[in-house]
This record gives structure tokens, C-alpha cells and sequence, in this order.
């Protein structure tokens, strides 16, 4: 039998994963198929990687990455360490919970820094077309090699989606919102909020992007920052300056009118209305069509698609776990196609599926929420051999996170945990997240004059 070929569509934290796991089964002793993996940006990381462009880049394809500047992590990074590639084996030494971007990236990429997996990475090479072949159970998938314009299709036995899904803006319309002379963007082409001081600020949104856009604007000193729900406001003890207001009526000129009455003037609306989950480079029938949330449906154990189950999806879930969730899902697909674990029969997969809905849409609340991904990462990895880890005590973290930040949504960032891969307690970063105005990896891991040790609190 000839060898299976695999083709990996995305190199973000998931497609790493991906060739990440097939690597430990090769060091292992096992036969691996054979794996191409295509990535359309010059570089590996995907929304880590941060684009200053926005629109369109270099190639003229829109910009993948949604980070900005300032983007410091929004979680701890206790809850998303890998199991099998700790903060500590990284840097050599603690680190404080809520690194910067940079950071991130730099341990993403550190763990295949020293491997071979980048060999298998076609970058700057976009995936424009895949095609499945019934009769011969293949896909074709088709690409286009960026820097040269060519064109090329090739015939795979699988195809493993990790393209993310926050790249693109889900863009309402507004009332009126064509008269507003301001400048008006959504959170995906944000890049910095340096550009937001003495500025009246308008957020529509109730999630991460528009809590964090909305604190990064407050702390580079914008004039205010008003933050516009549509079915509950995040209720945090906002700082002066900051304040949520129901939804927008409509717009006139400068002013803004909400749903309770009020009305404010502003220089600048941001759209934090989340994203779409889009694939243009699959036919209806292979592409994954659902709302942000945690468990999507059609995808059996989120990563089979039911439909097709040569056909894979990665990351495709709403996050509150991230890169151990991606590793997991990556290690049981892996472990799928190697022919180790096995795949139930299309009912059974579809009685499975039913279950985890149901349980999913009894979720009540964000506790409830963390603990479902708690237990659906757990269901994965006892099938795998990726390490188990304390996932109950990662919950735990992630509810003192929530804590934290009812008490403080400005100082959330300056509060440490401790890693349950190896017990270490993360350190104080030497300056307060909200006087630190440089993001980079050098000033994060410099000891400045006059600055502590870092030794924990
Ligand atoms: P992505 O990171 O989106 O990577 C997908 C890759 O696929 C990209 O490299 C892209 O170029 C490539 N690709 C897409 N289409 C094609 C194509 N047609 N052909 C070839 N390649 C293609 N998570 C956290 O844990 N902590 C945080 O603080 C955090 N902050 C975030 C802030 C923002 C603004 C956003 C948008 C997300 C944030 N996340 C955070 C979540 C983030 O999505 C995940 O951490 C992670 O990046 C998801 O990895 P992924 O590989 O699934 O997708
Ligand atoms: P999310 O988490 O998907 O949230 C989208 C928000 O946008 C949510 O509050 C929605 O309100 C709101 N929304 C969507 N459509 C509208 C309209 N028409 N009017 C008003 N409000 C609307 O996206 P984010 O960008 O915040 O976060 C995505 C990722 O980026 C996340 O992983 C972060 O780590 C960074 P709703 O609550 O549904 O009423």
C-alpha cells in the first residue's frame, strides 16, 4: 500500500499541533504518512503572527492576523501551556501568567524551533481550491504559491482545516452609520491604540475585543470609552472613563443614539462584533458553517467532519482552552489516521455528537462553559497518548482568572498562577501591566534598573 498523503491547511498554533504530533509518533518508532502542510503567510504562528498591514498584505490576500501591538495574553498562560512542552523548558526561568504577544509566539515556536517539522511547511502558498473525489476517496487540493503566482494541484488521502476562524469581521450594519465623518473599523484591522488618545471612543460588543480594545484605549488615554451590548453588558467595575451603554439606535453625524435614551458624540467606532467562520477554499458540503461557540455541530468529538470523516478541523471551537485543546485534538486525529484509534461507524458518531449537544446547550454561564471544554479535552486525551494533565485544577484557574478580573479589569494581568505541568509559580513582571508601554520580548525578559527580582507574590 502506498504511503497516505496528508495535507494540513494552516500553520497557526493548530496546524503546528498537527505536525507536531505526527513528529512524536516518528520519534516514537512509527511509520508516518506523508505531510505537506500550507501556510499563506511568510511565517509560521498564525494569529501570533502579527501583520502590521491591515486589509490586504503584501501578496494582496486578505491579512489573517486580527492581533494588535499591544496585545498582551488575555488568559493565563498556565491554562494553555502545553503538556509536553512547558514555560519553564522555554525560558529556563518563571515567567509572569500574561506574557505579551511576542512572548507567545516565541514559545509557540520554540517547540519545533529545533525540529524538522518546518520542512513540511509550504509558506507563503494559499490554499484556493478542495476538491473531493468520490470514486477514488481523494481530495485534490490546489494552490497558489505567492511569490511566484503559480498555480499547482495536488491528490491528498486527508485534509486537516486549521485556517483559525477570527480573521473574518462579522460586520452588521448600523443605523445611520455611513453619516459618522469619525473613523470607523472593525476590531480585525485594530493594530494599536496609541492612536486613540484624548479620543471619544466607541466599542459595539460585550466580548474580548471589545474589553480589551476597550481597556488598551483607556490606558493609552483616550478621552472615554463606551462600550455598546447587545444582549448583556460584561459588568466589570470599569475604571473612570469607561461605561457600557445598551445597544445603539443609530447614528447621526458625530452623535450616537442608544436603545435607553441616551446619546453620546464620538471620534472613533471600533466594530468588536466578532467573526464568521469562513472557508473560501471549500465546496458548502466540506465547510464547517456554525455561530462562535464551543461545540459546533457536524463535528464529530469538534474535529471529525461528519459528513466526510476523512476530513478534519482544528481549533474550530470558541476558546477558552487553547493551545493543550489544539494539541489534544491534534494527537486524536493523528491517532485516527495512523489507524490507532478507531473511528466508530457514522451512527454512532452521530449518537455521540447528540450527546455532547445536549449537553452543550444546557450550558449555563461561563463556569458551566469551562468545565464542558474541560471535559471534552479530557475525553480526547484519554484516547491519545499526549500527557494528561491537572485539567480540573486548569478550570480552577480559569475561574480565580474570572475573579480577578470582576475584581480588577485593570489589574487582572499583574496577578500570578501556578503551572500544573510542573508546579511552578509564575513570577510579577517588573512593571504594572498598565504602566508598561513596551510590549516587546526584550523588555519583557530584561531586568530594568530599580525593578525587583520578579520572585513571585
Ligand atoms: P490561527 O492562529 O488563526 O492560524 C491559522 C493559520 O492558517 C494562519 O497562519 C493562516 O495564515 C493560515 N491560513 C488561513 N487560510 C489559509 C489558506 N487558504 N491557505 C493557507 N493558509 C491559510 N488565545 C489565547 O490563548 N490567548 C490570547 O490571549 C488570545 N488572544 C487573541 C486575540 C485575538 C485578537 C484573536 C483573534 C485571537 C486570540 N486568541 C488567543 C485565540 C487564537 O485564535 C488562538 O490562540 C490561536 O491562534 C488559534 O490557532 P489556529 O491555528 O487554530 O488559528
Ligand atoms: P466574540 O467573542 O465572538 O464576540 C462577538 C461580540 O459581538 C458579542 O458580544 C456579540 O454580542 C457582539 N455582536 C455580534 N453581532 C452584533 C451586532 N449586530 N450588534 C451588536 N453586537 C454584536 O468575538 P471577539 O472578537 O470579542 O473575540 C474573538 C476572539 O478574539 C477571542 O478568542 C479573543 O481571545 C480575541 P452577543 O453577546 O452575541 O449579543
Amino acid at each position: 500500500m502506498s504511503r497516505q498523503r496528508i495535507a494540513i491547511i494552516g500553520a497557526g498554533p493548530s496546524g503546528i499541533a498537527a505536525l507536531r504530533a505526527f513528529e512524536s509518533a516518528q520519534r516514537a518508532g512509527a511509520k508516518i504518512p506523508e505531510i505537506v502542510c500550507y501556510e499563506k503567510q511568510d511565517d509560521w504562528g498564525g494569529q501570533w503572527n502579527f501583520d502590521w498591514r491591515s486589509g490586504t498584505d503584501r501578496y494582496g490576500e486578505p491579512v489573517h492576523s486580527s492581533m494588535y501591538r499591544n496585545l498582551w495574553s488575555n488568559g493565563p498562560k498556565e491554562a494553555l501551556e502545553f503538556a509536553e512542552y512547558t514555560f519553564d523548558q522555554h525560558f529556563g526561568r518563571p515567567i509572569s501568567s500574561y506574557p505579551p504577544r511576542e512572548v507567545l509566539w516565541d514559545y509557540i515556536d520554540g517547540r519545533v524551533r529545533k525540529s524538522k517539522v518546518k520542512n513540511k511547511v509550504q509558506f507563503s502558498t494559499a490554499v484556493r481550491w478542495v476538491d473531493y473525489d468520490r470514486d477514488q476517496d481523494t481530495f485534490t487540493v490546489t494552490v497558489e504559491n505567492l511569490r511566484s503566482g503559480k498555480t499547482t494541484s495536488s491528490e491528498f488521502d486527508r485534509v486537516i482545516v486549521a485556517t483559525g476562524h477570527f480573521t473574518f469581521p462579522n460586520v452588521p450594519e448600523f443605523d445611520g452609520i455611513e453619516t459618522f465623518p469619525g473613523s470607523v473599523r472593525h476590531a480585525h484591522d485594530f493594530r494599536g491604540a496609541e492612536a486613540l488618545a484624548d479620543k471619544r471612543v466607541l466599542l459595539i460588543g460585550a466580548s474580548y475585543s471589545a474589553e480589551d480594545i476597550g481597556v488598551q484605549a483607556h490606558k493609552m488615554g483616550a478621552a472615554s470609552v463606551t462600550m455598546s451590548y447587545r444582549t448583556a453588558p460584561m459588568g466589570y467595575d470599569w475604571p473612570e472613563g469607561m461605561e457600557e451603554l445598551p445597544l445603539l439606535d443609530r447614528f447621526e453625524g458625530h452623535t450616537v443614539h442608544f436603545s435607553n435614551g441616551e446619546t453620546r458624540e464620538f471620534d472613533a467606532v471600533i466594530l468588536c462584533t466578532g467573526y464568521l467562520h469562513k472557508y473560501p477554499f471549500l465546496p458548502a458540503e466540506l465547510a464547517l458553517d456554525s455561530p462562535n461557540n464551543i461545540y459546533p455541530s457536524g463535528l464529530y468529538r469538534g474535529v471529525v467532519w461528519q459528513k466526510n470523516p476523512r476530513m478534519y478541523y482544528l481549533g474550530a471551537q470558541d476558546q477558552w482552552f487553547t493551545f493543550n485543546m489544539f494539541d489534544a485534538q491534534a494527537w486524536y486525529v493523528r491517532d485516527l489516521i495512523l489507524g490507532r484509534a478507531k473511528l466508530p461507524s457514522s451512527e454512532q458518531r452521530a449518537a455521540h455528537m447528540r450527546e455532547w449537544r445536549n449537553r452543550f446547550q444546557e450550558l449555563d454561564g461561563d463556569a458551566d462553559d469551562v468545565r464542558f471544554q474541560g471535559d471534552y479535552i479530557r475525553d480526547l486525551i484519554e484516547a491519545t497518548d499526549y500527557p494528561m494533565f491537572d485539567i480540573d485544577e486548569v478550570v480552577r484557574i480559569f475561574l480565580d482568572w474570572k475573579d480577578d478580573k470582576k475584581k480588577n479589569i485593570l489589574t487582572y494581568r499583574d496577578k500570578n498562577h501556578r503551572s500544573v505541568m510542573t508546579g511552578t509559580m509564575a513570577t510579577t513582571h517588573h512593571t504594572p501591566w498598565l504602566a508598561e508601554l513596551d510590549d516587546s520580548l526584550e523588555r519583557y525578559l530584561s531586568t530594568p534598573a530599580g525593578a525587583g527580582d520578579g520572585s513571585g507574590v
